[in-house]
């Protein structure tokens, strides 16, 4: 027989969690967020599970979830099985005509297949898509010196609208159509960038495998303005893995999202922590 002592402290702690979160519920109610999941923040299957949990709560909650993801790592142990040697410049993948064939087998496969499963595991409705779907993005190519490296060009958001009326999570692989019949590969952060300024966004989430846009200290700021990321980068703070990432967020609020947070997706529960705590995580940029 359960008696009411079984009721711990525990309990009491998520009830008084589930309380202090209503101003938050509330702001995030019918919210458009986009979510960059990259390579590196998807390592284990616990973690996976629990980034299912936390987009299929969102969902429940009135968000509008769409997950772009990337695949870099995931990319790196198919081509080096395929024995097909890769660099990159600037931080893009020099795709020739047999890699971007591995490109978008991985990413549109195995990757988004792996999110979209569980997904749907936690209880959600998720549907896996490239830019190819429904036109969903549309590119140019980038330099011909990098080859089949697509800049995104054209959306169709009102298709991502119909998905969210339906209560469908669409999962997003960062391969773009060709206006020729070209396949294209597009940065992870980029296509998410892209994406979420097609929709306007309220938040884009840069899930990475760091804490957030680090000071001279070395310490994570937890809010910026456009502005002092350009100082930022110009006095050399933020340098190296981070530029695409500031660069995606700049660009993003340009084009008319309205907050970026770069955050480490490896912690628990990271995209919960920061819609619906007032701790926050990483390093939320807006003007
Ligand atoms: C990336 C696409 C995947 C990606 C690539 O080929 O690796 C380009 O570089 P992460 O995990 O987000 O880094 N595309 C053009 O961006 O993955």
């Amino acid at each position: 027989m359960r008696t009411q002592s079984t009721m711990n402290r525990d309990w009491i702690a998520t009830a008084a969690t589930l309380n202090s979160a209503l101003p938050y519920l509330q702001r995030y109610d019918g919210a458009t967020v986009v979510i960059k999941l990259g390579g590196h923040a998807m390592g284990s299957d616990e973690g996976m599970e629990s980034f299912a949990r936390d987009v299929t709560l969102m969902q429940q909650v009135g968000v509008n979830p769409v997950i772009v993801h990337g695949g870099g790592p995931q990319i790196n142990q198919m081509l080096d099985r395929l024995e097909i040697k890769s660099e990159f410049v600037k931080g893009k993948r020099v795709t020739d005509a047999a890699t971007v064939e591995v490109v978008e087998m991985v990413l549109s496969g195995r990757v988004n297949k792996r999110i979209v499963q569980a997904i749907n595991a936690a209880g959600g409705k998720a549907v896996g898509l490239s830019g190819k779907d429904a036109n969903l993005m549309v590119c140019n190519p980038t330099d011909p010196d990098l080859g089949f490296v697509g800049t995104p060009a054209e959306f169709n958001p009102d298709f991502l609208r119909t998905l969210h009326a339906a209560e469908i999570i669409p999962v997003i692989a960062p391969i773009g159509a060709g206006r020729n019949g070209e396949t294209f590969n597009v940065n992870g952060d980029t296509a998410a960038g892209a994406i979420a300024a097609s929709l306007k966004a309220d938040r884009l989430l840069l899930l990475t495998d760091v804490s957030g846009v680090k000071n001279g200290a070395g310490e994570v700021v937890t809010e910026l303005t456009p502005q002092q990321i350009r100082e930022m980068t110009e006095d050399g703070t933020i340098a190296g893995g981070m530029i695409p990432k500031t660069e995606t967020a700049l660009d993003a609020i340009e084009h008319g999202v309205r907050a970026v947070v770069i955050l480490d997706g490896r912690a628990p529960n990271a995209c919960l922590l920061e819609l619906y705590t007032e701790h926050g995580a990483g390093s939320l940029i807006r003007p």
